[in-house]
């Protein structure tokens, strides 16, 4: 029968997955959904048959009728809804990031660590949906084959056409660039030992205090250098590209995305570019959410591909390093306590 799912939060990306589940992934139903603003949650339960609403996340978790739990809630709850979903035993698919300092995010690592000695099985998997990407895991694969010889540099860009107000310097980085750590992880198995800053004159839509666009650079444990170009104001469009540079080759994903170029009348030529990351990474998510499920189905709970909640703390400790880093000369070096 099919898993029941509780999502918290149905605002932009918890309204998308409610849609993902209801409509493309097997063996999952939403059965609940809760959000700060009622009346959105209401509309959305009306548009799936059988999804009924409650007031608030911890009724949600503890509801008979939910046997997992999807946060999509601003990341700032996430530590307490995350730690909440393992005492109650039920897997949880967070959305990132795990937590907004590494020592919330910390928390939930070691709630779950005396959840699985309990019970032997892990409980978070965290929504890095970029894994899952076709182009991000193909290039993957290919750096752990050797194919691409000795990495000496990956070069990323992180482009969105616009953020809401009041998204500061230091969301940049927890919500923004995150993703971007995450990929070193995932490409490299590496851990960043040190963060740099550098930051150009402001483009013209940025915010009063905010620094966009932004560079950063980051140095791993084995001495690889990983830019990454954070231009949150673009006006123009969704765009992440990472360019792997090898002593036997430099591959490129994301470039073109499937994307269709037309020859226009009065002779130029183009194409549309993703409005935001939710048409962007369609696939990723479905996979992403797909592979939650069947984890879940087979009692695994977390998918093999998916991050972690340790992989969600080394994040937030390297983005504790960057946020130092906006206002440091030079590298800020990451801390990170032991695995428990
Ligand atoms: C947002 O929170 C995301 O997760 C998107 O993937 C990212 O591109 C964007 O910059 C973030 O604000």
């Amino acid at each position: 029968s099919d898993i029941r799912v509780g999502v918290i939060g149905v605002g932009q990306m918890g309204a998308d997955h409610v849609t993902r589940i209801a409509r493309r992934i097997k063996g999952a139903r939403v059965a609940v959904v809760t959000d700060y603003f009622r009346d959105k949650a209401e509309e959305i339960a009306a548009s799936v048959p059988g999804c009924r609403v409650v007031d608030t996340p911890e009724e949600l978790i503890a509801a008979e009728d939910v046997d997992a739990v999807l946060i999509a809630s601003p990341g700032s709850f996430h530590r307490d809804q995350a730690v909440a979903c393992i005492d109650a035993r039920k897997p949880v698919l967070c959305e990132k990031p795990l937590a907004m300092n590494p020592e919330d995010a910390y928390t939930v690592v070691e709630a779950e660590a005396a959840a699985r000695a309990a019970t032997g099985v892990p409980y978070v998997s965290l929504g890095f949906m970029r894994r899952f990407d076709r182009e991000y895991a193909e290039l993957r694969d290919a750096i752990a084959a050797g194919a691409l010889g000795e990495i000496s540099l990956l070069n990323l860009k992180h482009r969105n056409a616009h953020t809401l107000p009041g998204f500061t310097d230091t969301m940049m980085v927890y919500d923004s660039a995150v993703h971007e750590v995450d990929a070193i992880h995932y490409f490299l198995g590496e851990q960043v030992t040190g963060v740099q800053v550098i930051l150009p004159v402001p483009g013209p839509r940025a915010a009063e205090g905010q620094h966009d666009p932004m560079l950063l650079l980051f140095r791993t444990d084995a001495g690889r250098i990983v830019t990454d170009e954070l231009y949150v104001n673009t006006a123009s469009g969704y765009e992440v590209r990472t360019e792997a540079v090898g002593s036997a080759g430099i591959a490129t994903i994301g470039l073109e995305h499937g994307r269709v170029t037309t020859h226009q009348e009065g002779g130029t030529w183009g194409g549309a570019i993703p409005a935001d990351f939710r048409p962007r990474f369609v696939d990723a998510y479905d996979a992403e959410v797909q592979a939650w499920i069947a984890a879940i189905a087979d009692g695994s709970n977390v998918a093999e591909r998916s991050a972690t909640s340790w992989d969600g703390y080394l994040a937030a400790a390297t983005c504790r390093a960057a946020e130092q880093a906006l206002t440091a000369e030079g590298f800020v070096a990451v801390t990170a306590r032991p695995r428990p």
